[in-house]
This record gives structure tokens, C-alpha cells and sequence, in this order.
């Protein structure tokens, strides 16, 4: 099992598709295990976006990420930060493909909705900068017995 962290970024926000985009994820069969609404500080948002420093879009980014509330979520599944990413489809949303969160909500090369972890490391650095202990809530949920098959004794 895996957890990624998404960031439902300030366009997604103030467009009114936290609930859409939201649901794909639980339609699919991840399970949300941290979920929060904050308006990110400067600091947190260079150190979260420290690989792109320097390059040309970068002032634009992290001003961007830091202009208006993101939600925040930890989701969880197997192999969920691949998952996640295919769902969330190309960076720009002019070249995502239709049928992903990217591709059918936007159009924009730089308010593109939705941040996803790319590596298990990146999961690891990134939850533990957008969530303190005890935040990301681990939890059965009743229809797991029908998203995963666990005749083997794990989810397959
Ligand atoms: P990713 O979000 O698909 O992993 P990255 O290359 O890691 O894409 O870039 C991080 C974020 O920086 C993108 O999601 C996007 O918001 C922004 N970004 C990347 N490249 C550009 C660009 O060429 N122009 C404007 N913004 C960009
Ligand atoms: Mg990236």
C-alpha cells in the first residue's frame, strides 16, 4: 500500500471541482486517509517546489500555489502515487490527454488543478511537509473486501 499527496491547487479551488475531482479518486477506489484546506505559506511552498528553483516558471509557481487556498489530501491504495499520477494526465492542460483530471478540466499550461507525487520518496518528503502527526488518518474502509481482491491474504 501507498500513500501520494495531492494538492487540489487554487484554480481547482476557486473553479468549484474540488467535489469532482475529489470523487474520481474515490470512484476509482483510492481512499482518502488526509484531507485539509490551507492557504500556503511562502516557505512551505519553495521547499515543496525546491527541485524547480531557477527555472523559468518558478517565481510564477510558487506565487501561484501561495495566491489562494489548495486542498491538501493523503491518498491512499495500491501503487496510488502511479495511479494517481495517470489519472491527473500530462503537465499542461492544453497537451493532457481527455478522460484524465488535467485533460478534461483545463486548458492552462500553469494553472493545471492538481499536484501529485511522482516517486515513493517524493510521497514521503511531501506528507510529511503538508501534514503533522496524527493528520493522516489510516482507516478500514467496509467496501475494501470488493475494491481489492484478498483471496491470497493481501490486496491484489
Ligand atoms: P508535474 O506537476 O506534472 O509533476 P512539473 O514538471 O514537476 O510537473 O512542474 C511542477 C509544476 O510547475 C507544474 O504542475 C506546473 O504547475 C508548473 N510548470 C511546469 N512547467 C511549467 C511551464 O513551462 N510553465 C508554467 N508552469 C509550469
Ligand atoms: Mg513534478
Amino acid at each position: 500500500m501507498e500513500t501520494t499527496l495531492i494538492i487540489l491547487k487554487p484554480d481547482a479551488v476557486q473553479r468549484g471541482l474540488m467535489g469532482r475531482i475529489i470523487s474520481r479518486f474515490e470512484e476509482k477506489g483510492l481512499q482518502i486517509v488526509g484531507c485539509k484546506l490551507m492557504q500556503i505559506p511562502m516557505s512551505l511552498a519553495e521547499t515543496h517546489y525546491k527541485d524547480h528553483k531557477g527555472k523559468p516558471f518558478y517565481p510564477g509557481l510558487v506565487g501561484f500555489m501561495t495566491s489562494a487556498p489548495v486542498l491538501v489530501m493523503a491518498v491512499r491504495g495500491l501503487g496510488a502515487i502511479a495511479i494517481a499520477r495517470k489519472m491527473m494526465g500530462a503537465t499542461f492542460g492544453s497537451k493532457a490527454e481527455p478522460g484524465t483530471i488535467r485533460g478534461d478540466f483545463g486548458v492552462s499550461n500553469s494553472f493545471n488543478l492538481i499536484h501529485g507525487s511522482d516517486s515513493p520518496e517524493a510521497a514521503a518528503r511531501e506528507l510529511e511537509l503538508f501534514f503533522q502527526k496524527g493528520e493522516v488518518v489510516e482507516h478500514k474502509r467496509a467496501i475494501d473486501a470488493w475494491v481489492y481482491d484478498m483471496a491470497k491474504g493481501s490486496p491484489e
